[in-house]
């Protein structure tokens, strides 16, 4: 926190200093200032982001080699539920909507700040609150949780470690996740710039928009179906416990109707900030603006009918096998239609390869291995063979972190001369992004190989055979780790002594390129009308 405090003395205007004098923590904690909400997220998120990367390396580092390396099966079961806890509610989710959305909603829209301020403050504080809980489960009581990030039962019900904290915290960090999106829908509905319509919203709100509606019917779904782990665990009804006339199956069904939905809320804001980057650095207007809009809505709309592909060994029926893997192939249509989107704005285009621009073109290479994997796994007979294999961990691994992770280093790269007013310097960060690639294919295409071949998943000892594939995993964790610290120490750098930077270094066509960097705090003294597309260079005076 002292971080954000002292930030104040780097730029003498704009929200992040607005009165001239040094804002203290209780300015920052208490702000209802989208911008400063969006920066409170963009902290806690990256800090979380840290803890989870560590746990990762740690997992790998006991798989360097076949048997007990530094944990033993206990410890590492911890390993890999902490870690997926951390990614997925820490990171992933409120990621790129809470930190991103929150500072660029109001400004791309044309607003002063959200429908509901204060409402967004209480929803950072719930995340920490979330948070903290979730760590804390790692001291005291039973020990760490072990039952990986899913909570299945019937083991969730009667393991003695502490479940129950963790679950609890991931029921709060829900609450902050339908409060933001309830808030985004209202914003968008609502305080649109005169001449904001519809078609002229930048397409990062419209996935913002979809995302939303997401978060508000999905989420709950997640709510209740943690508070019937705790009913199991705290009252023992025997829900969900066969020898008690209860189904198993049930509580993966109720999981997985938010936690698939739940991978369109981490993927989805990241297609919006790669629509938004495609088309400022290749000079060109995005290509099928309808389509990518309609597909953000149908991928919101589809995937939610998806979620029994991730039981087909479970013992359902055929019927629900056949019908799941059908609907799960046609919802690869509407993805496929934005990577052709993508593809054909860049077609023709003078392409600048600045730093967020790599960002998002590998995005779209790196999402793109990850959802062809996933057809793998959509399959009815190839799921049978790769499930609950590495291939599993390395598919999801290329959409979430290949895919939505890399959009966000993206939004951070392209929006970070608005949010500081300041640049950093592209060589090092094209360094850190080469350095990130080197390594997170060679993690993670060596997990996919090793898959293949067999090796489980949450295993923490393997057969001699994948040995080699392990090895060559661990390496590559190791230079994605060297990437991420360069990119780290580079944004760092910037914020200590980067040039400063006037409104528009990329010029750009949305709105938030037309206040000063740092943004005031108010965004507009005036409301501006909008006349033009988002992505119309021309008619926004621009090369
Ligand atoms: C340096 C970065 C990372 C490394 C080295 C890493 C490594 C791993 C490994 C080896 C596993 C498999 C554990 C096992 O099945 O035995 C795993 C699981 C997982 N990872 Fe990562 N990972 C990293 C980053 C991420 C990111 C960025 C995300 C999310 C965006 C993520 C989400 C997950 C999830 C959800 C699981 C499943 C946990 C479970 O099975 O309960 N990881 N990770
Ligand atoms: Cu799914």
């Amino acid at each position: 926190m002292g971080k954000i405090i002292r930030m104040g003395e780097y730029f003498r205007r704009g929200f992040l200093e607005p009165s001239g004098d040094q804002p203290s923590l209780f300015d920052w904690i208490f702000s209802t200032d989208h911008k400063r909400i969006g920066l409170l997220y963009l902290y806690s998120i990256s800090t979380f982001f840290a803890v989870g990367v560590t746990l990762g390396l740690l997992i790998r580092l006991e798989l360097i080699a076949p048997g007990s390396t530094i944990v033993g099966p206990d410890t590492y079961n911890a390993l890999f539920t902490l870690h997926g806890v951390v990614m997925i509610f820490l990171f992933i989710i409120p990621g790129i909507p809470a930190a991103f959305g929150n500072i660029l909603l109001p400004l791309q829209i044309g607003a002063r700040d959200v429908a509901f301020p204060r409402l967004n403050l209480f929803s950072w504080w719930l995340y920490i609150i979330g948070a903290s809980m979730a760590l804390s489960s790692l001291l005291g009581g039973g020990g760490p949780p072990d039952t990986g990030w899913t909570f299945y039962l019937p083991f969730a019900g009667e393991t003695a470690t502490n479940v129950s904290l963790a679950v609890f915290a991931v029921f709060i960090l829900g609450f902050s996740s339908i409060l933001t999106g309830l808030n985004f829908i209202t914003t968008i509905h609502r305080m649109r710039a005169p001449g904001m319509t519809w078609t002229r919203l930048p397409l990062f709100i419209w996935s913002l928009y979809a995302t939303a509606w997401v978060q508000v019917l999905a989420t709950p779904i997640l709510g209740i179906t943690l508070l019937l782990i705790l009913a199991e665990r705290i009252l023992g009804l025997g829900l969900f416990d066969a020898a008690r006339g209860g189904d198993p199956l049930m509580y993966q069904h109720l999981f997985w109707i938010y936690s698939h939905p739940a991978v369109y809320i981490m993927v989805l804001p990241a297609m919006g900030v790669v629509s938004e980057i495609i088309p400022v650095f290749a000079r060109r207007p995005i290509f099928g603006y309808k389509a990518i809009v309609a597909s953000s809505i149908g991928i919101a709309a589809a995937g939610s009918l998806v979620w029994g592909h991730h039981m087909f060994v479970s013992g359902m029926s055929d019927t629900a096998i056949l019908v799941f893997s059908l609907l799960t192939f046609i919802v690869a249509i509407p993805s496929a239609v934005k990577v052709f989107n993508w593809v054909a704005t860049l077609y023709g285009g003078s392409i600048r390869l600045d730093a967020p621009m790599l960002f998002a073109l590998s995005f779209v290479l790196l999402f793109s291995i990850g959802g062809l994997s996933g057809l793998v796994l959509g399959a009815a007979a190839t799921d049978v063979h790769v499930h609950d294999t590495h291939f599993v961990v390395a598919h999801f691994h290329y959409v979430m972190f290949g895919g939505t992770g890399f959009a966000f280093f993206g939004a951070l790269h392209y929006w970070f001369p608005k949010i500081f007013g300041c640049m950093y310097n592209n060589r090092r960060a094209t360094w850190g992004w080469g350095i990130m690639i080197i390594g997170f294919n060679l993690l993670y295409f060596s997990m996919m190989l090793a898959g293949l071949r067999g090796m489980p998943r949450r295993y923490y000892d393997y057969l001699l055979q994948f040995s080699q594939l392990n090895r060559l995993a661990t390496y590559g964790s190791w230079i994605l780790a060297v990437g991420l610290m360069l990119m780290a120490a580079n944004l760092l750098i910037a914020l200590r002594r980067g040039q400063c930077v006037g409104a528009n270094p990329w010029e750009a066509a949305t709105l938030e390129w037309t206040v000063a960097s740092p943004p005031p705090t108010e965004n507009f003294a005036q409301l501006p009308q909008v006349s033009h597309g988002p992505y119309d260079f021309k008619k926004a005076g621009k090369p």
